[in-house]
C-alpha cells in the first residue's frame, strides 16, 4: 500500500481551515529566506520554521469609488478587513496550538516603528514567498485573481507544513500604477524577485506625504489608506468595472 503523506495532509487540513474561516487565499512559505528580513523584535523568526499567509479579498467596488482621495467607505472596509483578518490569524494560531504547535498571529495592520514605518514582518514577503502573488511595480502583491485588491495577515508556526513557492511576476510592460499615482511616487521599475528596499520602487517620502501627511488628515478618512495604485492594476478589475 502506497505510505501516506502526513505532512501533506495535515497542510491541506489546515488550508481548508483557513479558508472556512472565511480567507480567500492561503499558502505556506519557509521561514529560513525570510530571514533577511528587518524584524520586530530582531529573534522574531527564532522559534519558527512556517510562515502561513493568509489573504483576504476586497469589494472591488470599493476601489472604483475611489477618484481622487480615499473614501470613508474605503476607510471602513479596511479595518473590517484587519480585524478579519486579525481574527482567522487568532483562530488559526490556537488551532495549531491545541494540535501541539508552537504558533504566533502577527496582526494585519500593526506598525511598530511609527518613524521609519515598519511591522513586525513584512505580509507581503511572507506571501510572495508562500506564492500567493508577486511583488508589482506599486511595490504591493498582486494575485492572479484578485490584484492587490487583497489584504495579508501571517501566523508564524514550527509545523512542518509543506512549502508552496513564489511565483513569476507579470507586471510586463504595464505602468497603470505608476501613471495614476497621485503622488507620483511609482518609479515603475519591475522586479524578478523583491527590491532590495522600498526606495527602489518608490519615492517613498512622496508615497508617506501624500498617505500619512494628507489622506490620513481627511476627517473622515483618518487613516493612512489611498487605494489609487489598488484600483487601476488590470488584475482582478475586469469584472468590478461599473458596466
Ligand atoms: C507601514 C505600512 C505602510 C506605510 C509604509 C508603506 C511601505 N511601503 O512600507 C504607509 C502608511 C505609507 C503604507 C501605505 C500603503 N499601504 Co501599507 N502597510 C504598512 C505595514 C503596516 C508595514 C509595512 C512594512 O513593515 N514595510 C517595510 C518594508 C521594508 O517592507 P515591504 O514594504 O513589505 O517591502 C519589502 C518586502 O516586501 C521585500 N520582499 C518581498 N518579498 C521578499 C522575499 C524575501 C525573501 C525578502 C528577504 C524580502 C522580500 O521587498 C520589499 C523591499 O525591501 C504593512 C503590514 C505588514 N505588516 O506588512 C501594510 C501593508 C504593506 N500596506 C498595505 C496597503 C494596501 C497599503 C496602501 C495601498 C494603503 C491603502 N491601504 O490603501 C499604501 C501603498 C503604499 C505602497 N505602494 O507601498 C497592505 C498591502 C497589501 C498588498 N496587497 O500588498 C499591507 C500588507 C497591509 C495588509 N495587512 O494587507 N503602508
Amino acid at each position: 500500500m502506497k505510505e501516506k503523506n502526513v505532512a501533506f495532509d495535515y497542510t491541506e487540513k489546515v488550508k481548508d481551515r483557513i479558508i472556512s474561516l472565511g480567507a480567500d487565499l492561503v499558502g505556506i512559505a519557509d521561514v529560513e529566506p525570510l530571514k533577511e528580513l528587518k524584524v520586530d523584535p530582531p529573534d522574531l523568526l527564532k522559534h519558527f520554521t512556517r510562515a502561513v499567509s493568509i489573504a483576504l479579498k476586497l469589494p472591488a467596488a470599493v476601489f472604483e469609488e475611489i477618484s481622487a482621495r480615499p473614501t470613508p467607505i474605503y476607510k471602513s472596509v479596511y479595518q473590517t478587513a484587519n480585524l478579519t483578518l486579525d481574527q482567522i490569524a487568532f483562530r488559526t494560531a490556537m488551532a495549531l496550538q491545541d494540535d501541539g504547535h508552537y504558533s504566533l498571529p502577527i496582526p494585519a495592520s500593526q506598525v511598530l516603528d511609527q518613524e521609519n514605518w515598519y511591522a513586525a514582518i513584512s505580509h507581503k514577503a511572507v506571501a510572495r514567498m508562500a506564492g500567493l502573488g508577486w511583488q508589482g511595480k506599486n511595490l504591493l502583491l498582486i494575485t492572479p485573481k484578485y490584484g492587490s485588491r487583497v489584504r495579508l495577515v501571517t501566523v508564524l508556526t514550527n509545523v512542518p507544513l509543506d512549502v508552496d513557492g513564489p511565483i513569476k511576476n507579470r507586471c510586463g510592460d504595464c505602468t497603470a500604477c505608476q501613471d495614476a499615482c497621485p503622488a507620483g511616487a511609482i518609479k515603475g521599475i519591475s522586479t524578478e524577485s523583491h527590491y532590495k528596499n522600498r526606495d527602489e520602487a518608490l519615492y517613498f517620502s512622496r508615497c508617506k506625504e501624500k498617505t500619512v501627511g494628507e489622506f490620513a488628515k481627511i476627517p473622515e478618512v483618518g487613516v493612512p489608506i489611498c487605494g489609487i495604485c489598488i484600483k487601476v492594476c488590470p488584475f482582478g478589475r475586469e469584472k468590478s468595472v461599473k458596466k
